[in-house]
């Protein structure tokens, strides 16, 4: 970047009578101005990731800093006036559910931060994942126009749009590009959908209703738009470059599938070689066999994605005939490599008038990776054990990561200075120097209890402003922050706060150190059961909140509208990061290691990457409970009642205030139904929730019993600090890069 020319250009901006809004606008374009050209595709081998969400976040601060002017700027400003943290007014660009969008930012950064050559491809989404309002203790949805702000850090490229055919519509994808800045400039396409009002809906919204067959077709009609305006962008961009041999087209292409969305992007691939530049089909679906890598997120089969034929048909019939000729291949193919029909049939990508996704992901992908350790274990011996006897090599672990230039050094720019302080700051650069920590002094533990309190402070007074909380400063802070699903178990941490509550009424926990639970999470719109834990424990909230006898020790509260910047400030003033998940169904989380790059304990299950984290920082710097995947499959054997868990009268008293009048639903009746499906119905409580309720409860007193030796506590939590470098993301791109796209 220019950053002398920027600096002088911000020094003689004009603020006077400047709303907020509109110098957003002007910084952010003189930063723009001055950052330098973004790479261009296809010069030299880059990956491409498809990816259907990027949960990019506030994109101000983090750019200024990835440019290097972020502290200038905080001066220049200042002495205009201005306090730079005016800009958080402006709301993130929240493209992304959760932790898979989040990821695929925090890819962009890492790769750019490392000079890899990775471009991003997407949906520029009107709107994105709603802003979350509580009423009555409810989720209410409202919009999310985040373009209102402007949109300064994108570039249209007019010249650049593309027709995109369905059998009844066609529709322009216009890609605005959004520059990823650090030791290269790369590039993040985002495609709108323009033309008539049916068009322009295909990129209105993240995620519109799939309880419908019309709102099932437009989340079809969303993949293949971005995936089909990728691939003709690669596509073209070679032929240009080197005409239409394409056997050398995986020599500077590695498309990465991020999930199943963009998994579409492969059967598009082998069309247009096929119909445009007339290639044998079986020569296009070998090409696109060293084209295409494969990442699963999830092995929950609801999320699994499978498409049914007459809705492939309707709208894209020329898909549906490559993806059933791919099915033809893959099925020969299995069986003469060793597979008995039926495996092959389990592996089919056509099969009962539906198109298998994953199926078709394994099979063409040169690399399919698990994200975690053991995620990837439950790929190669459950969901896709038969690919996985048939192509061994193909499959690989990359656990994923997260950028510490947002988790540690953006949000919490005091423990970065006082890392700096302790071990020099070439860890910013070489993030492996990070365990030069270990062996710390009792001068740096003391300056971390001096930052823990900092951030703690800052936390506690956003959340009074935001939620009208007064939280003390000495409570031990837990958090729970993640999308609202089952399987993550908030409705475990409820139980367990209300088994404390009446553990410190009835005096049996009357020494209990004072402690807040943090609670942030959104539920999916039509996801009535996690809906209905969020009622509750806004309820449980109300409650605690107001009882004099006990709220001085302990309170909850669930923040509204979780995001990434309020992530920023959870997991920087936290103690304890909650990551309770049943054993083997998180497939990593990233919440868990953001928590722990800023010296935050896990209280945990052995399950996703909270195994590694323990395996790393240590299991006696952490507090680890409940059952493992190989308890869980032999209490699955044995028959699971957990009926008998509720015989224990602190587990029976809190289960029970879903049906003892304790709490109100409205009159819904779905605190009842809530209750009737934990303990009785087709298969009770199979999230094991109650299974593990009680070596939760008591690991939690175990936690804030501990806390009382405050030196002792922040060691572990620098410990975990010390220890985080493996979970940055650097390292997993340096893995990507090195194992599966060869850059
Ligand atoms: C999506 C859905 C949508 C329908 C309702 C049920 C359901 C259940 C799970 C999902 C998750 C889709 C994929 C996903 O977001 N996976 C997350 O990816 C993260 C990045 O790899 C990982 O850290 C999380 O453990 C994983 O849940």
């Amino acid at each position: 970047m220019e950053k002398t020319l920027f600096l002088h250009d911000l020094e003689e901006l004009d603020i006077q009578n400047k709303d907020v809004i509109t110098l957003y606008n002007e910084i952010s374009a003189l930063a723009m101005k001055h950052a330098g050209n973004m790479d261009e595709f296809g010069g030299y081998k880059c990956a491409y990731y498809l990816s259907m969400e990027f949960l990019i976040g506030r994109s101000f601060y983090n750019n200024l800093m990835e440019l290097g002017v972020l502290e200038e700027t905080k001066k220049i400003l200042a002495l205009k006036g201005i306090d730079i943290n005016v800009f958080e007014e402006i709301e993130d660009a929240a493209l992304g559910n959760g932790g898979l969008g989040r990821l695929a930012a925090c890819f962009l950064d890492s790769a750019a931060g490392l000079g890899l050559p990775l471009h991003g491809f997407g949906i520029r989404y009107k709107y994105g994942l709603f802003k979350q309002a509580v009423e009555n203790g409810c989720q209410v949805e409202l919009p999310d126009d985040w373009q209102r702000f402007g949109d300064p850090w994108s570039v249209r490229r007019d010249s650049e749009k593309r027709v995109i055919e369905y059998a009844d519509m066609r529709v322009y994808a216009v890609p605005y590009d959004m520059p990823v800045f650090g030791e290269k400039t790369n590039r993040l396409r985002l495609y709108q959908a323009e033309g008539d009002a049916g068009a322009e809906k295909i990129s209105e919204y993240l995620y519109p209703a799939d309880d419908t067959d019309e709102g099932k077709i437009l989340r079809l009609r969303q993949e293949y738009f971005f995936s089909a305006a990728a691939v003709a962008d690669l596509v073209e961009c070679y032929v240009k470059r080197h005409g239409k041999n394409f056997e050398k087209f995986p020599e500077y292409n590695v498309i990465q599938l991020n999930d199943t969305h963009p998994v579409i992007a492969v059967a598009e691939f082998i069309r247009l070689l096929t119909t445009e530049y007339r290639k044998k089909f079986t020569d296009a679906l070998n090409i696109a066999k060293r084209t295409f890598a494969y990442t699963n997120h999830t092995i929950l089969p609801e999320a699994l994605e499978c498409w049914k034929e007459e809705y492939v048909r309707k709208i894209l019939p020329d898909i549906a005939e490559i993806m059933i000729k791919i099915s033809v291949f893959a099925s020969r193919e299995y069986q003469s490599l060793g597979c008995t029909k039926e495996q092959a049939l389990e592996m089919a990508i056509f099969k009962g008038g539906k198109f298998y996704m994953a199926n078709l992901a394994v099979y063409v992908a040169k690399n399919v990776n698990g994200v975690a350790g053991l995620h990837t274990e439950i790929l190669k011996n459950r969901l896709f054990a038969t690919a996985h006897k048939t192509y061994p090599q193909k499959f690989m672990n990359k656990t994923n990561g997260v950028t510490h230039r947002r988790w540690l050094e953006l949000c919490n720019k005091e423990l970065a200075e006082l890392i700096d302080k302790t071990i020099g700051n070439g860890w910013r650069k070489d993030i492996s120097l990070l365990s030069n920590l270990n062996g710390f002094t009792e001068n740096t533990v003391n300056g971390f209890i001096e930052v823990k309190k900092i951030k703690k402070r800052q936390l506690l007074k956003y959340i009074a402003e935001k939620e009208g909380m007064e939280i003390p400063e000495n409570f031990l802070v837990f958090a729970q922050v993640k999308r609202l699903h089952e399987y993550k178990r908030q409705l475990m941490t409820a139980f367990a706060i209300l088994e404390l509550y009446y553990g410190i009424k009835s005096g049996k926990l009357s020494n209990l150190h004072p402690c807040v639970f943090i609670f942030g999470a959104k539920s999916a719109p039509s996801y009535k059961r996690a809906k209905t834990i969020i009622r509750f424990i806004n309820a449980i909230a109300d409650k605690i909140n107001s009882d004099a006898l006990t709220n001085g020790r302990l309170k909850v509260v669930f923040v509204r509208n979780y995001n990434v910047s309020y992530a920023e400030k959870i997991v920087a003033g936290a103690d304890v990061s909650l990551q309770v998940s049943t054993a083997g169904l998180e497939a990593s989380g990233t919440g868990n290691m953001k928590f722990m790059m800023n010296g935050a304990v896990t209280c945990g299950t052995m399950d996703g990457a909270n195994i590694e984290i323990v395996e790393r920082a240590g299991l006696e710097n952490n507090y680890i409970f409940g059952a493992t995947v190989e308890e869980l499959a032999n209490i699955k054997k044995a028959g699971y009642n957990p009926a008998v868990c509720v015989s224990d009268p602190a587990h029976k008293q809190a289960v029970e205030t879903l049906t003892d009048g304790t709490f109100s639903d409205g009159g819904s009746g779905e605190f009842k139904e809530l209750y009737e499906c934990l303990l009785h119905g087709e298969n009770p409580d199979g999230y094991f929730v109650l299974h593990d309720l009680g070596s939760y409860v008591q690991t939690l007193i175990s936690i804030c019993n501990d806390y009382v030796n405050n030196k002792k506590f922040a060691e572990k939590q620098l410990i975990n600090v010390a220890n985080s470098a493996y979970f940055s993301s650097d390292r997993t791109i340096k893995e990507y890069a090195e194992h599966i796209w060869k850059i």
